[in-house]
């Protein structure tokens, strides 16, 4: 790779699970060149890790040793610097971690941080920086107990996912952050002295000094009340375990434990694209870097992932992989029980709604599989028939089927089946099975417009102040009258439904992921979804890296012309569209409004564990 074009170069960094990858950009926002280190890879024996993680099946612990992460740094740029990667290049770094994950520093952090040596590696020389030498991860699920306690207190899930955006989850930081306090180790708690998420320990790391929590990323912990900008105290005093009902705490007792809390964790600023510091001398020393590289603050890697497309306000991102993870940019804070609201990463007064379905890839290959063995297909895993089926479906037919073959998240349900028809008088019943040719439209359709319910609130513009509302036509009107006429109100996750959320289209939608190589089923998706500005399927393969790497040339630039640059303009200015595939896809948004009808419907009659 030769670098003697690029005038400036850019680092973005992700910190997953199984790998830690730098992504290499210059000015123009040209993708590089990528390094990685595979944890498993070189530190299985070391640190007794599997797929990243150690893991207790017992307890449902999971954690991530943070040394190994301190190696895998050394490692990965010990690896560029041999391969001669002009470090003096460097102007800005920023990257994601795996988002929730937390790192507990020690009273020595600070002066060991300061006093790094280039001779010896970071994991020995930070030994002592750290109470926990384990990262919660965040597939944990060790915090069931606080997961009670937590929504208890607060008047149930969809209260507190009003206040921070989420309901209570296992991995939420700071509910990780109780289990240490109350039940496994108060005294390392107390002796903690700051508190970083798995981004922002990086980017301390980097600087050399302990550099607060970003702001979107403080809305994975449930500790972050996302209105107010600021804290939630009571939900502080319960990370802490000096609530006063649930703890039994004196007044003293919750005010003295808030506010060492407060002082582990950090002030959190808003969004901002000024930089956190300068590279600390022991990168300077051992790699080469200049001394005044800046170092912007990190976010989470589901954020950075949305900064990686040109992706405005009511455009969609839907990642098809294993599971399906929906990201969308909205202006509405409309929180639910159902799915997460962050703060977007860089566009201020912006929210990123993330909904993580479980039944995505492995539900239709069961329906895949159904129809190959039906139709004597000899190659199982082929999806040319589901496919060829899938094109001949053109519109709803009054069918809709819910395939759950594991318990779902959104709507929350055990593992089930249900098939339903409308009949003439627009009563929904219940049928057992049908041919197997009928789900491999229906599932598509049903787990679309599962996405289109939920998106629609977030979406449209009623929930905002400031936007322009949808301008009414008398034709949406009419869709509208017609769905309420056939099944009266309908209701999503707990919400009503209005004019609004349902005749809102998304502005773009765009789909990656493993299925999004499935021309058919993102076909039929974005034709239910109805973008008014087009379906484009994008290979990003390094996506939360890519995010760091544009965060930090976008923050560069801001900072040299000092002054905010819209974060949507300055990628649409240097974005390669070329990267985006067009998918060409008839407009049947129209006549799936029957089917959000019947999918409202029949979520209602979903049995639960
Ligand atoms: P991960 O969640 O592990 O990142 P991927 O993004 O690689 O996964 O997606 C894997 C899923 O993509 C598989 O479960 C598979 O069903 C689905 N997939 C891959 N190719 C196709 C295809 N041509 N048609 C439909 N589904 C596909
Ligand atoms: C998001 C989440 C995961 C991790 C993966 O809430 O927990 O997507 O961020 O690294």
């Amino acid at each position: 790779m030769s670098y003697e074009k690029s005038k400036d170069l850019f680092l973005g960094f992700d910190l997953s699970t199984q790998q830690l990858k730098i992504i290499a950009t210059d000015e123009n926002l040209e993708h590089l060149e990528t390094f990685h280190v595979e944890f498993d890879d070189l530190y299985k024996e070391k640190y007794g890790i599997k797929k990243g993680v150690i893991s207790n099946d017992d307890s449902g612990e999971i954690v991530s040793p943070v040394a190994m992460w301190l190696d895998a740094l050394d490692h990965i740029f010990g690896h560029m610097k041999e391969k001669g990667f002009p470090f003096d290049k460097v102007r800005g770094i920023s990257g994601s971690g795996q988002q929730h994950g937390s790192v507990y520093w020690s009273n020595n952090a600070p002066t060991l941080l300061q006093g790094l040596k280039a001779d010896s590696p970071l994991s020995e020389q930070l030994k002592g920086a750290f109470t926990f030498e384990n990262s919660p991860n965040w597939q944990d699920h060790s915090t069931g107990e606080e997961i009670k306690t937590f929504e208890e207190t607060v008047g149930g899930s969809d209260h507190l996912a009003e206040i921070t955006g989420s309901r209570a989850h296992y991995r939420f930081t700071g509910l990780q952050i109780r289990k240490l306090a109350v039940r496994t180790n108060p005294s390392k708690y107390r002796e903690t002295y700051r508190i970083s998420l798995v981004s922002s320990f990086m980017a301390s790391v980097l600087l050399g000094k302990i550099t607060n929590i970003e702001q979107a990323e403080a809305c994975g912990m449930n500790l972050y009340d996302i209105k107010k900008d600021d804290y939630d105290e009571e939900l502080l005093s319960l990370a802490a375990g000096v609530h006063s009902a649930k703890d039994g705490a004196t007044k003293e007792q919750t005010e003295a434990g808030v506010s060492e809390l407060k002082k582990k964790l950090g002030e959190i600023k808003p969004i901002t694209y000024e930089n956190a510091g300068d590279i600390s001398q022991y990168f300077v020393n051992k790699y080469g870097f200049n001394s005044d590289v800046k170092i912007y603050s990190f976010t989470g890697d589901n954020l950075a992932t949305i900064i990686s497309l040109p992706l405005a306000p009511n455009d969609i991102l839907t990642s098809l992989g294993t599971s399906t993870t929906v990201l969308l940019i909205t202006k509405n804070y409309i929180p639910s029980s159902q799915y997460h609201l962050f703060m977007h990463p860089t566009m201020p007064n912006h929210y990123m709604g993330m909904i993580c379905y479980c039944n995505g890839s492995l539900a239709r290959e069961k329906i895949r599989d159904s129809v190959n063995e039906k139709t004597g297909v000899k190659d199982s895993k082929s999806w040319d028939k589901f496919n060829e089926l899938l094109d001949s479906s053109d519109t709803f037919n009054n069918e809709l089927g819910i395939y759950f073959p594991l318990g779902e998240i959104v709507p929350n349900a055990s593992a089930q089946y249900k098939r339903c028809k409308l009949d003439d008088q627009n009563k929904l019943i219940n049928v057992d099975s049908w041919d197997v040719e009928e789900d491999v439209s229906s599932i598509v359709e049903s787990q679309t417009l599962s996405c289109r319910l939920r998106a629609g609130p977030m979406i449209s513009s009623s929930g905002s102040a400031d936007s322009t509302p949808t301008p009414e036509s008398s034709d949406s009107r009419k869709l509208y009258q017609d769905l309420h006429q056939k099944f009266g109100d309908l209701y999503t996750d707990g919400k009503k439904q209005t004019y609004e959320s349902l005749t809102s289209r998304p502005h773009k939608v765009f789909f990656v992921g493993g299925a999004s190589n499935n021309i058919s089923i993102i076909k039929k998706m974005g034709s239910i979804l109805g973008p008014t500005d087009g379906n484009y399927k994008v290979e990003i393969p390094n996506a939360c890296a890519l995010g760091g790497a544009y965060k930090a040339s976008w923050s560069y630039f801001c900072e040299s012309e000092t002054k905010w640059i819209n974060y949507d303009a300055y990628i649409n200015k240097y974005f390669n569209f070329k990267e985006l595939d067009t998918i060409k896809v008839k407009d049947h948004w129209e006549d799936y409004f029957t089917g959000m009808g019947m999918l409202a419907k029949m979520e209602q009659e979903l049995k639960h564990d």
